[in-house]
């Protein structure tokens, strides 16, 4: 590991312990406030619960992995030599990554065969976008990191171009009173996700050491937050709405 400044390794600490909270509480939120909205909408509420719960989990294990990995003495931070676990965050999204997809999905009510065929094409796309990163995460070689991150922006394009288009005519097919939402949400997905391959190129446009490793903890928490616990509060409002244009729960 670089070497670390206390500054840096304070921050990258309260990034983490502020993403806990944040994941922890959209759980609860999500999941206690399923009774909120009609039957058809449960589903999205729990898968969007479970998201922000897998990550809770990941993020105490990150939390623990960053502590084991430095110790402060006298002021100064010394790595311990137990390797900070990088792995925690790739088999986050591995799980995660594909049932935002499938959230965003289900809350559109579309027909069965539809919800299906999308949810396998769109959460297929996300799984492989996230495999074909991560060899290029754990080098530290920039042409290896630039040829996987590449072929990661393959499924990743699709999956845009498949929110704008194929998603397009089911989004006309919303009641009036939640289109403005299932666009934001559609919007938040594609801003929340472009912020991860910038994060990734961060250290092969030049910055460095612990400076790139701070900025690549932050910036994924950050990201982390918006995509899963702030797109699952749309996710709720979204369902809210639809329940109401409805005639309720
Ligand atoms: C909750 C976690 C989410 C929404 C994670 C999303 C991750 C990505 C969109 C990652 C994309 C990447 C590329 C497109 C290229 C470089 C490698 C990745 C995996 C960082």
């Amino acid at each position: 590991m670089e070497q670390i400044n206390p500054a840096q390794y304070e921050l990258v600490y309260n990034f983490f312990s502020f993403t806990i909270a944040a994941m922890g509480s959209a759980t609860a939120f999500l999941w206690l406030n399923r009774s909120q909205v009609a039957s058809y909408y449960r589903p999205a509420l729990t898968i969007s619960g479970l998201v922000t719960f897998i990550a809770l989990y990941h993020y105490l294990r990150i939390f623990e992995s960053w502590e084991a990995a430095y110790t402060v003495v006298d002021g100064a931070v010394q790595a311990t030599g137990k390797k900070f676990n990088d792995a925690y965050r790739y088999v986050d999204w591995l799980l995660t990554v594909p049932l935002l997809l499938i959230e965003l999905i289900l809350v559109m009510r579309l027909s069965r065969s539809e919800t299906v065929s999308k949810s396998v094409r769109l959460g297929t796309l996300a799984a492989l976008m996230i495999l074909l990163g991560y060899p290029g995460e754990i080098s530290d070689q920039d042409n290896v990191r630039w040829l996987w991150w590449a072929l990661s922006m393959i499924p990743f394009l699709w999956i845009l171009v498949e929110l704008f288009g194929g998603l397009s005519s089911s989004l006309a097919a919303q009641p009036e009173s939640v289109r403005g939402l299932v666009n934001r949400a559609r919007w938040l997905t594609v801003l929340s996700w472009s912020f991860y391959p910038v994060v990734f190129v961060l250290p092969m446009l030049g910055l460095e050491g612990a400076a790139a490793d701070t900025a690549i903890q932050i910036g994924y928490s950050i990201a982390d937050v918006v995509a899963k616990a702030v797109f699952g509060i749309v996710i709720y409002m979204i369902a809210v709405r639809k329940t109401e244009a409805e005639g309720g729960a």
